[in-house]
């Protein structure tokens, strides 16, 4: 068809894109060349885990914000592929709550099914995106991080697929230029046993400062301390666990909360999120937006609306992942082959504008998920993309939400229903708490 299409990265949303295609090439259709641009050495984001801090061989930002004995903070029904069961994968029913290594090999096996590994340039970081008015397509300059050369290409489209989880946000406290300790991001947090014997003090109150915790609880720090901006998470927590308001100074060793209150503590560890970053993008074309779900200016969350040549995956607060990532995938690829049209400017924005209504007015802890729930199903009645279950998902959400209330030290010893084969999952043969060994031969007993 002639056109040509860049992806930058191959996490599981640029992995999505290149599977769209060749889903429908496979059945017929003729399909643009795609280059997708990814700065690892290896596919899969997030999820291909790196030991390395800072920046790496190259001088890069390290991508990897994952930790070892990370084991999923959500259930796998939740983001199972519609066209890949977990069960087609491993050939059997898995527990919900797989370690990293697991959903690592899950992500990977359906692109080497799909064929697409020959499609992306590793170790090639995308340096700038510029849109041309005169040719109406963009220049894309990227570096072979091998060979120090640089590339300079026109695409026709650009799917912005570098993830948001990334790029640190990095709060300044009083005192910290003096503290006698580790501070440090969630970013760059890897070892929970790095902790053991510390009092450790954790800023933030979302899924990193949850789950950092506990991990260093698990692999045996001697106490947690969590402190907050807006309001405490609020689970019935281990007895060396507390929850305190947000801290107003450190000196040496020394913790201040807003109420006065103070507590010796030995590393801190920010889990304050993370900042959506296109230092490559020129500036008319970047995204900026909060972390919602609901983002701004991208029309059905996927259409830059300032000019719909240009799209974004995976942009939102995710409840829904991979199978939200092929939801939008599938929906890109269909406006680039001409089978959606999108809509003028205005309607584009008015689109964003009533889908950041609708979710400001959620008044409901449950709200939140059948939202991007709808999201999603509402993306893929517009495709070929399979249908499934996204009620099932909803539902593993909810009970989730549920077991983390009733005990947030064993929820993840629960399963829950696939939404795409309708099978319920066994329970995990070892306890998360007593489950020390996160390899994948470990999980499934190989
Ligand atoms: P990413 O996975 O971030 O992939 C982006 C890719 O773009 C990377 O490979 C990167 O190298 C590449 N890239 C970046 N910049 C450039 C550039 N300039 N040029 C070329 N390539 C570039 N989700 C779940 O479903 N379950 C979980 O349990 C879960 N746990 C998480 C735990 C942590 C600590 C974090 C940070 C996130 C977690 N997530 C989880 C959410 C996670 O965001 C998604 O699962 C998923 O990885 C997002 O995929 P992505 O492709 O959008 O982004
Ligand atoms: P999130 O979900 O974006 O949460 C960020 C947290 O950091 C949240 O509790 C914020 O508190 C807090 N925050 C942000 N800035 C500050 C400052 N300046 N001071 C105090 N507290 C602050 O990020 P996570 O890393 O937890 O999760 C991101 C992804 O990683 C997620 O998908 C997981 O799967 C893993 P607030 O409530 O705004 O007061």
């Amino acid at each position: 068809m002639g056109k040509r299409i860049a992806i930058i990265g191959a996490g599981p949303s640029g992995l999505a894109q290149l599977r769209a295609f060749q889903s429908a090439k496979n059945k017929g259709a003729e399909i643009p060349e795609i280059v997708c641009f990814e700065k690892q050495g290896d596919w899969g984001g997030l999820w291909n885990y790196s030991w390395r801090t800072g920046t790496d061989e190259y001088g890069e930002q390290v991508h990897n914000s994952m930790y070892r004995y990370l084991w999923s903070n959500g259930p796998k029904e939740g983001l199972e592929f519609a066209d890949y069961t977990f069960e087609e994968h491993f050939g059997k029913n898995i527990a919900s709550y797989p370690p990293r290594a697991v959903l690592f090999d899950y992500i990977k096996g359906r692109v080497e099914k799909a064929g697409v590994r020959d499609l992306i340039r590793f170790r090639t970081s995308v340096r700038r995106v510029e849109y041309s008015e005169e040719g109406g397509n963009f220049r894309v300059v990227a570096e072979d991080l091998v060979k120090g050369t640089e590339t300079d290409e026109t695409f026709d489209h650009v799917v912005v697929a570098n993830g948001h989880f990334s790029t640190p946000n990095v709060p300044e406290f009083e005192g910290f230029e003096t503290f006698n300790g580790r501070i440090l991001h969630a970013h760059d947090f890897r070892d929970a046993r790095e902790f053991i014997d510390q009092d450790i003090l954790i800023i933030g109150t979302s899924y990193s400062a949850e789950d950092i915790g506990s991990q260093c609880w698990k692999y045996g720090c001697k106490s947690v301390t969590v402190s907050h901006r807006t309001a405490p998470i609020g689970f019935d927590w281990p007895d060396n666990w507390e929850e305190v308001p947000l801290l107003s100074k450190v000196e040496k060793k020394i913790a201040t909360f807003k109420d006065g209150s103070s507590k010796k503590v030995d590393s801190i560890i920010l889990c304050t999120g993370y900042l959506h970053h296109f230092p490559f993008l020129e500036e008319s074309l970047r995204l900026k937006t909060a972390n919602r779900l609901a983002t701004a200016d991208l029309y059905k969350g996927v259409v830059w609306a300032h000019n719909p040549k240009l799209f974004y995956l995976g942009m939102q607060d995710q409840w829904y992942t991979f199978n939200m990532f092929d939801a939008q995938a599938w929906y890109v690829r269909d406006i680039i082959l001409g089978r959606i049209e999108v809509p003028d400017r205005d309607q584009m924005l008015a689109d964003v504008d009533a889908r950041v209504a609708e979710e400001d007015a959620i008044d409901d802890p449950y709200g939140p998920i059948v939202y991007q729930g709808n999201y999603v199903r509402e993306l893929i009645a517009e495709t070929d993309y399979p249908s499934f279950d996204v009620d099932a998902s909803d539902q593993a959400f909810i009970k989730w939400k549920k077991h983390k209330k009733q005990d947030i030290m064993a929820f993840r010893d629960n399963g829950y229903v696939s939404p795409m084969t309708g099978v319920q999952a066994p329970p995990h043969h070892t306890k998360w708490v007593e489950a020390m060994d996160d390899s994948l031969e470990s999980y499934l007993q190989i």
